[in-house]
């Protein structure tokens, strides 16, 4: 059998396990420069709302120690400019696009996944209910497990391709709400997004950011985003995209150890936009360095004590 870093993900099949994470790459244009797009298992978007947003004003993301802050408050589009300029160049990218989603209301997440399922051109949509830098939705539907349910429930219900559920760190119990988001009807969680956290300029005395807080990316949060997944790859059946700090292809094999399928990589982006090749490249090493012919066999296979 010849080795394959393919991995299938509710029936989608990704030709690696790398996906860019939302938020890191925009609508992937100024990326394609960089590499062909095809190199990448799947390309994930920026958060799309109902309608166009600005987000906070800048500054809005600030370097930390092994991470960075960001606040971006969910600047996008919106939906129907996505889907009129943005859908038509990815859609040419022979690789999988997902669509990350988020909202104020329940109402919004269904109306942008409506307008979405009547369109071709991407194969996923990645439900965003873990923003921390909005006062209303986001986090607020992350958080509560009945809200999870019934956002996830209502989506199904118009969208009618796989669907992803990107999961919050800042709750009591994550593997809670991972089975309420399997109770909904999800078939892939995604974990984690950005952990809360703010930084201070000492000189001004004020927040470096504009928005007070932010959410914390990077290396830093790679730990936590790691016994995230582990916890909820021994409570929950659905398949994990590890998120959180990736930037090698050795940090892969963590994840993928603890129970990710897949992953995705995100502030490394803005160290080096060149990390998913260098580490698709490092993983196909490793395979035949270690005489396995899938990186499947790796998933899950942590030895605890
Ligand atoms: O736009 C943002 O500020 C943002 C979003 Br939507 C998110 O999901 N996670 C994040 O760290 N920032």
């Amino acid at each position: 059998m010849s080795k394959t870093l393919k991995v299938t993900l509710a029936g989608v099949e990704f030709d690696n396990p790398i996906m860019t994470a939302s938020g890191c790459c925009g609508y992937g244009e100024e990326l394609s420069d960089i590499f062909p797009l095809t190199r990448l298992g799947g390309l994930v978007t920026k958060s799309i709302t109902l309608n166009p947003r600005l987000g906070h004003p800048p500054p809005r993301t600030a370097e930390t120690a092994s991470g960075m802050l960001n606040a971006i408050g969910l600047a996008n589009v919106g939906v129907d400019a996505f889907i009129r300029d943005k859908i038509p160049f990815l859609a040419g990218r022979k690789t999988r696009i997902i669509v990350n989603v988020a909202g104020g209301s329940v109402d919004e997440y269904v109306e942008v996944c409506r307008r979405l399922n009547d369109v071709d051109g991407f194969d996923m949509i990645e439900l965003n209910i873990s923003c921390p830098n909005v006062d209303r939705g986001g986090i607020q539907f992350g958080s509560d497990p009945k809200l999870t349910e019934k956002v996830v429930r209502e989506v199904k219900k118009v969208f009618s391709r796989p669907l992803i559920v990107k999961l919050s760190p800042s709750v009591t119990d994550i593997t809670v709400i991972a089975g309420a988001a399997e109770a909904g009807g999800a078939d892939v969680l995604s974990m984690i997004n950005s952990v809360v956290g703010t930084a201070v300029d000492i000189h001004t005395r004020r927040p470096r950011l504009t928005n007070n807080k932010g959410g914390l990316t990077g290396p830093a949060i790679k730990p936590i985003a790691l016994a995230m997944v582990a916890a909820v790859y021994e409570q929950c059946r659905l398949p994990i995209i590890g998120i959180g700090g990736i930037a090698c292809w050795q940090d892969v094999v963590e994840f993928m150890l603890c129970g990710a399928s897949a992953v995705q990589v995100g502030t490394a982006l803005f160290v080096d936009p060149e990390t998913p090749v260098k580490i698709t490249r490092g993983l196909k090493e490793y395979l035949r360095t270690q005489k396995l012919n899938s990186l499947n066999d790796l998933v899950g296979k942590l030895e605890k004590y």
